[in-house]
């Protein structure tokens, strides 16, 4: 009896793990020591879960990778200029989905999370002070929701 549960419990664990969400990796840098990220555009599904790993490849800049709820330039301003004088470098904002933490030059950093279920374009910016304006991108959510 013992033995059965046991036999049956360990089918569970398997059974979790082999259903498991996938997760749709996108791995960022930035462009050498410019205020700018290499990928500057990534496509993911409405709803997906989404993991960004940032690789600070630069030697002297520190940068972050902040995803916004939308493609306003007036709210990207709002955090950008918030963020300047949190000591985190990200501000408490609604328009804030996901966040990773400041990467020093050559640290790796990294954030998931879920991806909007409206199709459409998001901004990414990096929030380190002076950077925000330079260096951006667009996550664009379209195609066939997953799960
Ligand atoms: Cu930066």
């Amino acid at each position: 009896m013992i033995r059965r549960s046991l036999l049956w419990l360990g089918l569970l664990l398997i059974g979790v793990g082999g259903q498991a969400e996938p997760v749709k990796e996108i791995v960022i840098e930035p462009v050498g020591d410019e205020l700018k990220f290499k990928q500057t555009e990534f496509t993911v599904a409405p709803g997906e879960t989404v993991r960004i790993v940032f690789r600070n490849t630069a030697t002297v800049m520190p940068h972050n990778v902040v995803v916004l709820n939308t493609d306003s330039p007036a709210v990207v301003n709002r955090v950008g200029t918030a963020a300047i004088t949190d000591p985190d470098y990200v501000p408490d904002d609604p328009a804030i989905l996901a966040y990773t933490e400041v990467a020093q030059p050559g640290e790796t950093v990294e954030v998931t999370f879920k991806a909007p279920d409206k199709p459409g374009r998001y901004r990414y910016i990096c929030t380190f002070p002076g950077h925000y304006t330079m260096m951006q991108g667009t996550m664009v959510v379209s195609g066939k929701a997953t799960g």
